[in-house]
């Protein structure tokens, strides 16, 4: 049972019903059409749901430090009365919501924002493609004004608190860095003036916002970057901010330019719970501990442990906007867990498209996406139990339909129950764990190890028929390909061949890779990945490609690309020719993941007999292994019947 988590915290003059927080997330709605009606869609579903305190994605307090034009904005007189339908939503049922105050500081683009990008000093960010502009000492006041103004016109426009945004590698923690900060006058040099800029901004805030309006400072907890601010430094950080009147900390990890993985699904949950601790010792002012947090058991022992006052939550309520009633009503095996695989969040947001959620298609896109009860109760089958399949059994379930879903393995999930075993991706376990609690509560018939052909009874008993086979691995044509020591990933993933001493993969993009990590755990000593292409892992989203390549080289797996040709595969060695050059790589085992073919064989035949058929997934474009595009596609097809 919850003793802390439900129990309600005030923070100033503000009551907060629970002790979570939604972290904050730019999720791109507001760009869009419609986009504060969908802004506002998105965040009433959550907020009717038990959370403490929403906070906004970063608000812009003046241009150039906005994270493009059409991203959210608090400098102009007119956002005071756009953003006025949005609290009023948030408190129409009973929720709280806080601005966060943003400036990205040399994060900025001058080609999203139209300004030249500026900094403390003028150091390029080694990812960002614009060298900055120092701020001259007068531009640092209006900086600091700036935040103060926008503060106000977040105060006026409702919201219940705001939040500075001084972590992450934005600008208020490029200043409190020496790293970012060389400047020589009274904004830079020894910690206490690098810390002044953000001291003053809170006390900028302070002053238009009167003395019981909360603030929230979201402060750096650990850079993650060499030679940056140290953790002694951070406390004392956190000391001055305390005195300068800020009423709660909340702790952020890292700068998107660590080096280090901050929020993957390879970051053990809970990981930097002792980060928030460290501080809370320091102040007597509640504290925040955040990233990876995604279990409401684990947040509720954080509390009681006394490691931090709140938690922050931020994507887990991307995969599930109902996390906390699911919590409160006992019923966690309804909660459909964050993964942490950023493939529709956070790639999304760098790609400068909207955030939703892979495991959750419905998360920003609440307008478009409702479960409408169906006026026909149809039978359903849906062939496949795939990412794809199961999203849409539920979703037929849900809107009335009598559903039947069958697969020839004995598992659902598809090819998540490959993904589920690489080491560090177990969080896929919990996915499979949501669709069987799903599908069993929603009576769908679930038939395992039951192949459909076309003339199976449930083909005929079918009004409609949903393939959603998936995808065959494809057979390179190579010479010796068909030798009895080379296999496809598929054989490895579903443990029908065992490892060898030296492997040779075949392919180099995801799921090459995660193949190699498999391998390596299971014992193989050399392992190396072969590839016509120069760039390994390849189609891997931005937030974890880097990672991935990390850990390919700390795991000493050999990474070979730009072969030209194949020559052969014969025992014991596998030889092509690379710049002109014929070279020759040990193999015992030699395993195919470079590629693959829809499995659609089943959908023609279906079709050919007249049935109504649908096909998604990898049935019907099987260009690359997507559980993304699938449970997506899922969710659409079961709207549509
Ligand atoms: N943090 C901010 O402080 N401001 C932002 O605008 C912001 N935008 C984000 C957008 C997306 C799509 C995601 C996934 C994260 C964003 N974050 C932002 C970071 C989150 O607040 C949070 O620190 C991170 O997701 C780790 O916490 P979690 O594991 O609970 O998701």
């Amino acid at each position: 049972s919850y003793q802390l988590l439900f129990n309600p915290i005030k923070i100033n003059e503000l009551t907060l019903q629970s002790r979570v927080i939604m972290g904050s997330m730019h999720v791109g709605l507001e760009g869009e059409e419609n986009g504060l009606e969908k802004l506002i869609a998105f965040y009433k579903e959550r907020a009717k749901n038990k959370v403490g305190l929403i906070v906004t994605g970063g608000a812009a307090v003046c241009p150039e430090g906005s994270g493009g034009v059409h991203f959210m904005s608090i400098h102009k007189d007119d956002d005071v009365e756009y953003w006025k339908p949005l609290t009023k939503a948030v408190h129409d049922v009973d929720g709280k919501i806080a601005l966060q105050l943003f400036h990205a500081g040399r994060y900025a683009y001058k080609a999203l924002t139209g300004y030249d990008v500026v900094a403390p000093s003028a150091i390029q960010s080694p990812i960002n493609p614009d060298v900055p502009v120092a701020l001259t000492a007068e531009q640092v006041e209006a900086t600091v004004t700036a935040f103060g103004s926008a503060a106000k016109r977040a105060k006026q426009a409702g919201f219940d608190a705001v939040e500075i945004m001084g972590s992450e590698g934005y600008l208020i923690n490029q200043f409190t860095s020496p790293v970012t900060n060389q400047r020589d006058d009274e904004w830079g040099g020894s910690f206490e003036k690098r810390i002044r800029f953000s001291l003053e901004i809170v006390k900028a805030v302070r002053e238009n916002v009167g003395p019981t309006f909360p603030i929230i400072f979201r402060m750096s907890g650990l850079d993650l970057i060499e030679s940056s601010t140290s953790d002694e430094e951070t406390k004392r950080w956190a000391k001055e901010l305390e005195k300068m009147s800020v009423d709660l900390l909340n702790i952020g990890i890292g700068w998107h330019e660590s080096k280090v993985p901050t929020i993957s699904m390879k970051v053990p949950r809970n990981r930097f719970v002792p980060v928030a601790t460290a501080i809370k010792e320091a102040v007597s002012i509640p504290v925040i501990a955040s990233n990876r947090i995604n279990n409401p058991e684990d947040a509720e022992k954080i509390l009681q442990s006394g490691a931090a006052d709140m938690i922050s939550m931020a994507r887990p309520f991307l995969a599930d906007p109902a996390i906390l009633t699911k919590a409160y009503e006992q019923r966690l095996e309804d909660i459909n867990t964050c993964i942490a695989c950023n493939q529709a969040c956070l790639d999304h947001v760098f790609e400068l498209k909207t955030a939703s959620c892979l495991v959750n298609p419905e998360a920003g896109r609440e307008l478009e996406l409702q479960i409408v009860p169906t006026e026909r109760r149809k039978r359903i089958l849906v062939v496949g139990a795939g990412p794809g399949g199961i999203e849409a059994a539920r979703v037929l379930a849900l809107r009335g339909h009598s559903v039947t879903i069958a697969d020839q393995g004995d598992a659902i999930g598809g090819q998540l129950n490959f993904s589920r075993i690489v080491p560090g991706k177990s969080e896929f376990n919990e996915t499979i764990r949501y669709y069987n609690t799903q599908l069993r509560k929603l009576n769908v018939q679930v038939r395992l190890k039951h192949k459909i052909t076309t003339d199976d009874p449930l083909v005929h008993e079918a009004d409609e028929i949903i393939i959603s086979t998936g995808i065959l691995p494809r057979k390179p044509d190579l010479i010796g390909i068909d030798s009895d020591f080379v296999v496809s990933y598929k054989d490895i993933f579903e443990s029908r061949v065992e490892t060898k001493e030296n492997v040779v993969i075949i392919g180099g993009g995801g799921v090459a890779c995660d193949l190699a990590f498999l391998l390596k755990e299971k014992g193989a000593e050399n392992i190396t990945m072969l590839q016509r292409g120069k760039a390994f892992a390849r189609g891997i989203g931005k937030t974890t490609r880097w990672a991935t390549l990390m850990e390919l080289k700390m795991k000493k797996i050999r990474m070979i690309g730009g072969i030209s040709e194949y020559k052969t595969i014969k025992n014991n060695a596998v030889s092509f020719l690379q710049n002109g050059e014929e070279h020759s790589v040990p193999a015992d085992l030699v395993v195919y993941a470079s590629g693959q073919l829809p499995n659609n064989s089943l959908y023609a035949s279906l079709k050919a007999k007249g049935k109504q058929v649908h096909i998604i997934g990898g049935a019907k474009d099987a260009s690359e292994l997507d559980a993304k595009k699938a449970i997506y596609e899922g969710a659409i097809v079961a709207r549509k019947i």
